[in-house]
C-alpha cells in the first residue's frame, strides 16, 4: 500500500434519493440500512474504502428534510448540516425522477461551503430513455458550480465506479486514517439495532416507522452463540399493540428476519429476544432523546 491521498467524503441529500444504497454499493457490504420510506438513516455512518493508494471515508447521512416537525427531525437535520461543514468532498445526490422544493433546501446550505461539490443523480434505472436526463441536468447544473455531474443507479451499480474515480481524483493528500481491513467506525451493538429498526420499518406503516427505535439491552457474545435482547421503544400502547401483531405475529417475524441477518454478520447463532416498550413522546423530547443513544 502507498497511500498518499484520505478524506471524508459527505452522502447527502433530502430523504429517500438512495444514499444509504450508495453507501452499500460502493463499499459491497450492507453498512447502513435502507427502506422505501424516507427518513430511514437517523445517524452519520462511516463507510472506509481502502484503495491502493487512497482512502475515502465516506459519510452516509440522515435526509435534509423540512424541520416543522420534533426534536428528533432537527437532530437529524443538524447531523447532514455538520457532516457538510467537516467533509472534504461533497457527494449531492437527487434522485433522476424529481427534483422537489427539499432538493432546494440542501442546496441553500450546500451554497455556503468552500470545497468539492459532485452532482450524482440517482436511479437512473428508472428513466425509460436516458434522454430524459438532459432536460434534468438543464435544469440543475447552474445551480452550484458542481465539480463533477454523475448519472448513476445505486441499485444496479450503474457508474458508481465512475463517481469513485472522480472521488478518489478530488481528495485531499492525506495519510491512512483508518486500519485497511476496517469497514465502519459503528460497533456490531448498533449494526444489530440498527438492522432490528429496518425490519420494523420495513414491516409497518404510516407514523409508525418514524416512532420506534431500538436499543440493545443486553449482548453476550458467546463462542458458539450470541445472545442478544432488544428493546423496541414506541410512543404509545396503539403502537406498541400495532408492533406485536395478532398473536405476536408481526413482532415474530419482525425477530426472525432480523436474527437471520445478524446471524450473518456475527458469524454464529443468535438468539434474540425482543420487547416493546412505551416511551411516551421520546421522538420530541430531548432527553429521551440523549439516553436513546441521539446524541
Ligand atoms: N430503482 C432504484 N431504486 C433505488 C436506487 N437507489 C436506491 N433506491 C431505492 O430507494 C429507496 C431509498 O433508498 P435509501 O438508500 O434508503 O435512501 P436514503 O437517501 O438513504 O434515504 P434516507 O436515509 O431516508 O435519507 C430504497 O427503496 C432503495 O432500494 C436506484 O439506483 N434505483
Ligand atoms: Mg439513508
Amino acid at each position: 500500500m502507498n497511500i498518499d491521498k484520505s478524506g471524508y467524503v459527505a452522502i447527502v441529500g433530502r430523504p429517500n434519493v438512495g444514499k444509504s444504497t450508495l453507501l452499500n454499493s460502493l463499499l459491497g457490504e450492507k453498512v447502513s440500512i435502507t427502506s422505501p420510506k424516507p427518513q430511514t438513516t437517523r445517524w452519520q455512518i462511516l463507510g472506509i474504502k481502502t484503495l491502493p493508494n487512497a482512502q475515502i471515508i465516506y459519510i452516509d447521512t440522515p435526509g435534509i428534510h423540512r424541520e416543522d416537525k420534533r426534536a428528533m427531525n432537527r437532530y437529524m437535520n443538524r447531523i447532514a448540516s455538520s457532516v457538510i461543514i467537516d467533509a472534504d468532498v461533497v457527494v449531492f445526490m437527487i434522485d433522476a425522477q424529481s427534483f422537489r422544493s427539499e432538493d432546494e433546501l440542501v442546496l441553500d446550505k450546500l451554497r455556503k461551503i468552500d470545497k468539492p461539490i459532485i452532482l450524482a443523480i440517482n436511479k437512473i434505472d428508472l428513466l425509460e430513455d436516458k434522454a430524459e436526463l438532459l432536460p434534468i441536468i438543464d435544469k440543475i447544473k447552474d445551480k452550484l458550480p458542481f465539480a463533477h455531474i454523475v448519472p448513476i443507479s445505486a441499485k444496479d451499480n450503474i457508474n458508481t465506479d465512475a463517481l469513485e474515480q472522480e472521488i478518489a481524483r478530488l481528495l485531499p493528500e492525506g495519510p491512512q486514517l483508518f486500519p485497511e481491513d476496517q469497514l465502519t467506525d459503528k460497533s456490531l451493538r448498533f449494526q444489530v439495532a440498527e438492522i432490528i429498526r429496518e425490519k420494523l420499518i420495513q414491516m409497518t406503516e404510516e407514523e409508525l416507522p418514524y416512532a420506534t427505535t431500538v436499543e440493545i439491552e443486553q449482548f453476550d457474545d458467546g463462542e458458539k452463540l450470541a445472545e442478544i435482547s432488544a428493546v423496541i421503544w414506541v410512543e404509545r400502547s396503539g403502537q406498541k399493540i400495532i408492533i406485536i401483531g395478532k398473536k405476536g405475529e408481526r413482532l415474530k417475524k419482525v425477530g426472525t428476519q432480523a436474527r437471520r441477518e445478524i446471524e450473518k454478520i456475527v458469524g454464529k447463532k443468535v438468539f434474540l429476544r425482543l420487547w416493546v416498550k412505551i416511551k411516551e413522546n421520546w421522538t420530541d423530547d430531548d432527553k429521551a432523546l440523549r439516553t436513546l443513544g441521539y446524541e
